[in-house]
């Protein structure tokens, strides 16, 4: 018989919510806000192909409209569908240098919101998928007003939520409040997240390894001859890895989450603290993947014990299997001595 019980991401989070008879809800309202955010971002996103027909992004459409960049497209909207609903009290943005205070005619609440609100945007040309990511505190300041910068700038370990859409061949909403890892998938015909995957655990071993390999001439000497043994037959698994890139931070990490295996964007001597940004990127998918079971390192120690020093910090990141991550780490603390 074909299954009835569908559960949609809003009936996951209040069941999540209920297990906690001391929440308020505001967490819960937060997160339904920014799936709603997710489907309308993932419809922008669909119709990306058809920007030539319907006007060229930053030109003008057949409504004689200037059309946004996809990425400002999605920053403008994340900003505009969250900051009304009164759980927020600041919010900070891959896209823009400073916070994001909630504007003074709005009721302003405990939490903190962080995203790249499109990352992996110079894939949408080629139809490649992309996604957003956020990562949700507490707020540490006192007092009714706007939150500030000492309410972003804070370690990963001290996030209460975090999640990413990734808009793929289909639209997917993976989330953690601490206690799993859940899976939704977006049916289009009925406009909802339905829960495909529940409780994800990524596995204990991989055998895929994911990095820009173009960047090896930038490598320190460890971090090659760990890739190295993973591309032999003395690898952990007695044959070579599978090699897997696709250049968009949210598909690589979603694959590895299901898969197992290890991403990294290594610190090279070009960056020494790589690409990626710590608030952003590193945090939120260091917390979804350790609540999968997994492990996130920036080579030396935890991802999210990392303190930030400024908004835009970028950070090593080698997350996945627990087992991958530590045999990389082992390398590189061999190299360091
Ligand atoms: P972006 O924030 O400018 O989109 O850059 C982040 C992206 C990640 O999605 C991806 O992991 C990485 O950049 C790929 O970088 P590279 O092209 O150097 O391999
Ligand atoms: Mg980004």
């Amino acid at each position: 018989m074909a299954k009835r019980n569908f559960v949609t991401i809003e009936r996951h989070i209040i069941e999540e919510q209920m297990k906690h008879p001391e929440a308020t809800g505001e967490l819960s309202k937060l997160l339904t806000d920014l799936s709603i955010a997710a489907k309308i971002i993932s419809r922008e996103v669909n119709k990306a192909g058809l920007v030539n027909i319907l006007g060229v992004a930053g030109g003008e459409n057949v409504h004689g409209e200037r059309v946004k960049k996809l990425d400002v497209f999605a920053h403008d909207l994340l900003f505009g569908m969250m900051d009304h609903g009164g759980q927020l009290a600041v919010m900070a943005s891959e896209e823009e240098e400073g916070v994001m205070e909630i504007p003074p005619d709005k009721r302003v609440g405990k939490y903190v919101l962080l995203f790249d609100p499109l990352d992996g945007s110079s894939n949408i040309d080629a139809n490649v998928s992309i996604g957003t990511i956020f990562s949700i505190f507490r707020r540490v300041t006192e007092g009714g007003g706007p939150g500030g910068l000492e309410d972003c700038v804070r370690p990963g370990v001290k996030q209460v939520a975090a999640g990413y859409v990734l808009y793929g061949s289909s639209t997917m909403f993976v989330y953690t409040a601490g206690e799993g890892t859940h899976g939704f998938t977006l049916d289009p015909s009925i406009g909802e997240f339905l829960l495909s995957h529940e409780n994800i655990r990524i596995p204990k071993r991989g055998n895929i390894y994911s990095v820009n390999e173009g960047n090896y001439p930038y490598w320190s000497d460890g971090l090659k001859r760990y890739v190295e043994n993973l591309r032999s037959e003395q690898s952990p698994i007695g044959k070579p890895y599978s090699a897997r890139y696709i250049g968009s931070m949210v598909a690589d990490v979603h694959r590895t989450l299901l898969y197992g295996g290890v991403f990294l964007y290594p610190a090279d001597a070009k960056r020494p603290n790589g690409k990626l940004r710590l608030l952003y990127e590193a945090n939120p998918m260091a917390f979804i993947v350790e609540s999968a079971g997994g492990k996130a390192s920036d080579g030396a120690g935890r991802i999210l014990e990392r303190t930030p020093e400024g908004l835009h910090d970028r950070c090593p990141v080698i997350l996945g299997s627990a087992d991958d991550v530590a045999d990389a780490e082992r390398f590189l603390r061999e190299e360091r001595g």
